[in-house]
């Protein structure tokens, strides 16, 4: 948003000089039209999350299981390529299969989502979730909607693991 707030108070300057009528009054369209923007890009996330709510999220989830690490305790995420599409609900399945601690880290893709929730045990939490620790043997359902498509980096930032090797790549596309 700060951009947004340079640019009101850019023509904000503008306005207050004695400057040309017509040139005032083109800014001031400008003005309006720039804090339109702004205001649609502030509310842009309730508004699809409203939409969601009434109809989106009564439709079944893709269920999509990601290992963290195996039996073999081998440092890697399984599969280490995840595809999800924009505006479609999944119920992304985590579990830790190995003896060793892992965290499922990536937190652009996190951004880039809507969390309905994140449910391990007899806990849901609702909200932004940016990464997911999950101890020898945990499970956990992350469900969420892909808003914004790209290409994001996952991995393990436990020390050692991201340089062995336990890196992934997640893809959301239209
Ligand atoms: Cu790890």
């Amino acid at each position: 948003m700060k951009i947004c707030k340079h640019l009101y108070q850019f023509f904000i300057t503008i306005l207050t000089f004695p400057t040309l009528a017509l040139l005032q009054a083109l800014v001031r369209n400008y003005v309006i039209l720039t804090l339109f923007f702004c205001l649609n890009f502030i509310n842009v996330t309730p508004a699809i999350a409203a939409n969601l709510s009434s109809d989106l999220l009564k439709q079944p989830a893709t269920e999509i299981t990601v290992n963290l690490g195996n039996a073999a305790n081998e440092l890697k995420f399984e599969p280490n390529h995840l595809e999800f599409v924009t505006g479609k609900r999944y119920n992304l399945k985590l579990a830790n299969p190995s003896q060793l601690k892992h965290y499922f880290t990536a937190k652009d893709f996190a951004d880039g989502i809507w969390t309905q929730k994140v449910e391990a045990g007899k806990v849901e939490i609702k909200g932004a979730i940016h990464e997911v620790e999950l101890k020898p043997g945990g499970e956990a359902e992350w469900v969420f909607v892909p808003l914004k498509s790209g290409s994001y980096s996952l991995r393990c930032p436990i020390a050692g693991h991201t340089e062995a090797g336990m890196v992934g790549e997640i893809v959301i596309s239209n």
